[in-house]
């Protein structure tokens, strides 16, 4: 005996769903409803672009709301932590979100990759057409073909590859993973410079977290991997390293781990304690002053301006500046590398869009506005480009 729904009315079912619509408006905290996305998300229904939205205020409310302290710190809380069941629903909702499988992931493969990577560590096993994807992508992808963040994305691919591998996770797919972890260790190795970076000097700890899972018979990895080390060691001394960022993905490495060690932790390491450094003030100077050059001229009328800053200011330093003195504007967002530049005289980049920094005529800055620090008489422009 089975139990089968007959169809029902499809009048009925969209008067339904339309009843929903004005709910996925109300954002405010209390009106927020995981079971609204999940039913919706489950239905023959969908609310269009209300509903990416609707799920990203999801994320924003519960992620602040779990971050909280608890209630019983220090006066009463106005708004309780999400409930047992609200948290389940909200895990329902965050798997309702599932993507077509056509066209370029939303986060862009490096994210995709990593979220792999994250749930396998956690030995959770997604769909096959969710590896697939990523499957396709480093066998194929013109966008992973030699461009700037190639490198690191086919190393965050590499890593969830493997990891998958160790794991016997996706089994039947489990050739095309050896296969595509493979073709991501040579991608890396392919594109090592003369100095011995593979990418860059930034993408060199995630190429190398991939390159150190295993040895690669028939690939010429030692020597690759000595001359990168060294590349590196020389890049540390001349303190290119001072983002937190790239800082976390270079310790692992320099500790003979990478991200797919993470699936059995080794807690019985020994670990130093970090004690602080001890900084002396630098003597008291009156500070020498450099010029730099603020150009923007993806925007109208075109912004040209020479700046002064005390020398050893960074490029954000600049920016402010020029806009303390009248006839600039910009915008940043706070990401995990620091302060990210969103807009340039009110021109926000759009959707696959970016301010790139230049450093004229035409050397794309490696470091972001808070660590780069421009030299006297440089020329730095802002261009408005797609990615
Ligand atoms: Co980028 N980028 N990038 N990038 N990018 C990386 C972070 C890295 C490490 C690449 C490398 O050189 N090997 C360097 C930073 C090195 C350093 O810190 N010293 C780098 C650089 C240098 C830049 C640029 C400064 C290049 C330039 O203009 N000359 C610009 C940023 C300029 C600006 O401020 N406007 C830039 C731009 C981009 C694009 C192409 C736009 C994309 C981001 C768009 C998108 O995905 N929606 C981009 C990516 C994807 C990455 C990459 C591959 C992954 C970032 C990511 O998704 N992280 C990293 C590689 C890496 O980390 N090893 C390089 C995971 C998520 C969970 O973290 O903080 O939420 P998140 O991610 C956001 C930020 O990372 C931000 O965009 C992400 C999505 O919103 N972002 C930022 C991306 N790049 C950069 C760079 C800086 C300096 C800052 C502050 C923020």
């Amino acid at each position: 005996d089975i139990c089968i729904i007959p169809e029902v009315d499809s009048s009925l079912v969209q008067s339904l769903g339309q009843r929903l619509l004005p709910w996925l408006d109300q954002l405010s905290l209390e009106d927020l409803n995981p079971s609204i996305y999940v039913g919706l998300r489950l239905s023959s229904l969908e609310a269009g672009s209300k509903e990416p939205f609707y799920l990203h205020s999801l994320k924003v409310d519960y992620q602040q709301s779990l971050l909280r302290r608890a209630p019983s710190d220090e006066g009463a809380d106005p708004q309780p932590k999400p409930s047992m069941g609200q948290l389940a629903l909200y895990m329902l909702a965050l798997k309702a979100n599932w993507h077509d499988h056509k066209g370029h992931p939303p986060g862009g493969y490096y994210q995709y990759g990593l979220s792999i990577l994250a749930l396998c560590v956690h030995q959770k096993r997604v769909h096959d057409s969710v590896v697939g994807k990523l499957l396709y992508a480093v066998q194929h992808d013109h966008h992973l073909q030699g461009g700037p963040l190639s490198v690191d994305i086919l190393a965050m691919a590499g890593l969830a590859f493997t990891c998958l591998e160790r794991s016997n996770l996706n089994s039947d797919l489990r050739h095309r993973i050896t296969l595509a972890a493979r073709t991501a260790k040579e991608k890396v190795l392919r594109a090592q410079t003369p100095e011995g970076y593979f990418g860059n000097v930034y993408s060199t700890p995630l190429a190398l977290q991939l390159l150190t899972t295993a040895p690669m018979p028939g690939m010429e990895l030692g020597m690759a991997c000595l001359h990168a080390r060294a590349a590196l060691l020389a890049s540390l001394q001349d303190g290119a390293f001072q983002n937190p960022l790239v800082i976390s993905q270079l310790l692992p490495v320099l500790n003979h781990k990478s991200y797919v060690d993470l699936v059995s932790p080794d807690c019985l390491a020994p670990r130093v304690l970090l004690e602080p450094a001890t900084t002396t003030p630098p003597p008291m100077q009156l500070p020498e002053f450099i010029h730099v050059m603020l150009k923007a001229p993806s925007v109208w009328p075109p912004y040209r301006h020479a700046v002064s800053v005390p020398a050893g200011a960074s490029l954000e330093d600049v920016l402010w500046k020029a806009q303390e003195l009248g006839g600039f504007m910009y915008g940043t967002r706070a990401s995990l590398s620091g302060p990210y530049l969103t807009s340039v005289m009110g021109k926000e980049a759009g959707e696959r869009e970016f301010w790139q920094l230049v450093r004229a005529p035409d050397t794309p800055l490696q470091q972001g506005i808070a660590d780069y620090i421009p030299q006297d008489g440089e020329t730095i422009e802002l261009r408005l480009v797609r990615w």
